[in-house]
């Protein structure tokens, strides 16, 4: 057998195990040829993927054939999970040891007021992808499936020619869980199947083995190691990776790279190295001490029987300990994201990299009492949300804002035709916000989960917000006068021509009791299908990363010469 034959064999060899792919051979282009392309208008022309660097190496759709004039931008997301908008008046509080995060604040444009589009994980998260409310998305809780059908900002990005990838959390549910990334460099850290599914038809029954409890303020404190960070480690490695791999690679499309954390979500329990950096913090009590049970609102009154607060007699020590075990969890994420952008800044990307800065949700961190998300309440319904753009100076914008403005934001940063997708999201283009064109509309926000008995909306307009739901009294509160939401005001007949003007916008926005019947409709049919699929074999649709070991490193089907210098960067010095 000769050797060409050999060669011939190894390469039909390893084009099965790469399963699903063409091989094309190693990359034969001169570093020349291949060396420098950033910001370059894509030509036209097919693509020539890298297999030795990319591992899901794809034909170029008609779609990325299409010439495009202007530069495009990179798109860094970076993503974390449960983190208090309040600590982010303009970028991290003083207080908060985030050097990264502030240098980041300090480069970006800021919305002091952003929202997320529902307070829990799953739906708020489907939202933010889609730039649809969770009405639309059908997204209502952390086990509904997010339809497969429903563009994302990963799709808008990808038809226009964006290599799309995802290292870390999004808990989709369903057997799709990618909704547009070409890649997911990790595994999710939740569940992907219906388990997690609230049943209205029981209301104010607890799930034990899977609703929040107070556990996490009791156990708060210091661990080397948890289920959480062994994530977040293997997120940030993998973001630091890829971040290499794209600038390094042969494909001249822009990327766009959404890293997501889940700290600091809780359990409040960090690596000793970030608590002691808190030991004398100046917020470690809440603001608004834990409010009488009596005097609570209806939902929240539901919140705290669903933590199971009866079975936990929560002292101000432990609350002190729960919030420095949260903030130091912060103080981890920035070091992570730290190191992110100094591989962004080392492979010389990161003048020319959008950089998205958001949380999906809040926790209240024993506000009022309240801990976790779940509610309208700012501490769980504010998140930050910071902008770095290439040609956006740097400022801070009051004005309330949507996690669903995301999506035609990132697409008019990447010159795309916002038209085309108007009709596919709820959000605004936030660059109307930023260049003083336009104002935003009222900020809606919807809420169908575990604690409710029946959807909540909310309106945040201007200084005012409102929260309805057909089973309990409006809330109205003023953000301006009352940032505590201590004083509801839908009594107040001082205040009664706002409460009917927001009213009637929340009755043409809603039609709440089909809402309600299309939530309940939704948990129906997984009460049905998911206890059948835990019958016999279960087949899981947690995400399983593709590793292609036989296309990284040394390989015998790739020129060694070639590999050596296409796998460096940069090259030549
Ligand atoms: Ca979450």
């Amino acid at each position: 057998m000769t050797t060409a034959t050999h060669a011939a064999e190894r390469t039909t060899h390893a084009t099965t195990s790469a399963a699903s792919e063409e091989y094309n051979g190693p990359d034969r282009r001169s570093p020349i040829e291949t060396g420098t392309r950033r910001r370059q208008p894509v030509p036209s022309g097919e693509l020539v993927a890298d297999a030795s660097v990319d591992p899901f190496p794809r034909k170029a759709p008609e779609c990325e054939q299409r010439r495009y004039t202007m530069a495009r931008p990179n798109i860094l997301i970076i993503m974390v999970d449960q983190l208090n908008g309040t600590l982010f008046p303009d970028g991290p509080a003083d207080f908060l040891h985030a050097p990264h995060l502030k240098a980041l604040a300090a480069r970006s444009v800021r919305f002091a007021n952003s929202y997320t589009a529902s307070p829990l994980c799953a739906p708020a998260r489907a939202s933010f992808m889609s730039g649809q409310l969770p009405s639309r998305t059908r997204v209502y809780d952390n086990a509904a499936e997010f339809a497969s059908d429903i563009p994302t900002y990963a799709h808008h990005l990808r038809a226009a020619g964006y290599h799309t990838s995802l290292s870390g959390k999004m808990h989709f549910v369903g057997p799709d869980q990618l909704h547009g990334f070409e890649e997911r460099l990790t595994t999710d850290i939740y569940p992907a199947d219906f388990g997690w599914t609230p049943d209205y038809r029981k209301p104010g029954e607890r799930i034990d083995w899977w609703y929040h409890n107070l556990g996490s303020v009791t156990g708060a404190g210091i661990a080397e190691i948890t289920n959480q960070l062994e994530y977040d480690d293997e997120v940030a490695y993998n973001a630091t990776r890829k971040l290499y791999d794209l600038s390094r690679r042969q494909d001249e499309r822009p990327w766009c790279l959404t890293v997501s954390f889940t700290h600091p979500h809780d359990p409040y329990v960090a690596r000793r190295k970030f608590w002691d950096l808190y030991e004398d913090c100046p917020a470690l009590d809440p603001t608004v001490p834990p409010l009488p049970f009596v005097e609570m609102d209806a939902h929240s009154k539901r919140l705290l029987e669903a933590c199971d607060y009866k079975a936990f007699d929560i002292t101000a020590e432990q609350i002190r300990r729960a919030r420095r075990g949260y903030f130091a969890n912060i103080s981890y994420v920035d070091e992570k994201i730290g190191e992110i952008l100094d591989v962004l800044e080392r492979t010389r990307m990161l003048d020319d990299t959008v950089i998205l800065f958001v949380s999906d949700h809040g926790d209240m961190l024993g506000e009022r009492g309240l801990w976790f998300k779940m509610c309208f309440f700012d501490g769980s319904s504010r998140v930050p949300l910071m902008i770095s753009a290439p040609d956006w100076q740097p400022a801070l914008v009051d004005q309330p804002v949507s996690t669903l403005d995301v999506t035609p934001t990132l697409a008019g940063l990447a010159g795309l035709d916002i038209s085309a997708i108007a009709n596919w999201t709820d959000g605004e283009d936030l660059a109307q916000l930023v260049n003083g064109t336009k104002s935003r509309s009222p900020v809606l926000m919807e809420y169908a989960a575990e604690g409710s008995i029946a959807p909540l909306v909310g309106i945040r307009s201007g200084r005012f917000k409102l929260t309805v739901c057909e089973k309990d009294p409006p809330l109205l509160f003023d953000l301006q006068a009352d940032p505590r939401e201590l004083i509801n005001l839908a009594d107040d007949p001082a205040h009664a021509n706002t409460l009917a003007t927001l009213l009637d916008q929340a009755k043409l926005r809603w039609n709440l009791a089909a809402f309600d019947a299309a939530v309940r409709e939704s948990q129906a049919r997984r009460w049905v299908v998911y206890p059948a699929l835990r019958e016999g074999a279960y087949y899981p649709w947690d995400y399983q990363p593709l590793q292609k070991a036989a296309e990284r490193y040394m390989r015998n089907h790739m020129d060694l010469n070639v590999l050596e210098e296409n796998q460096r960067f940069p090259r030549g010095e």
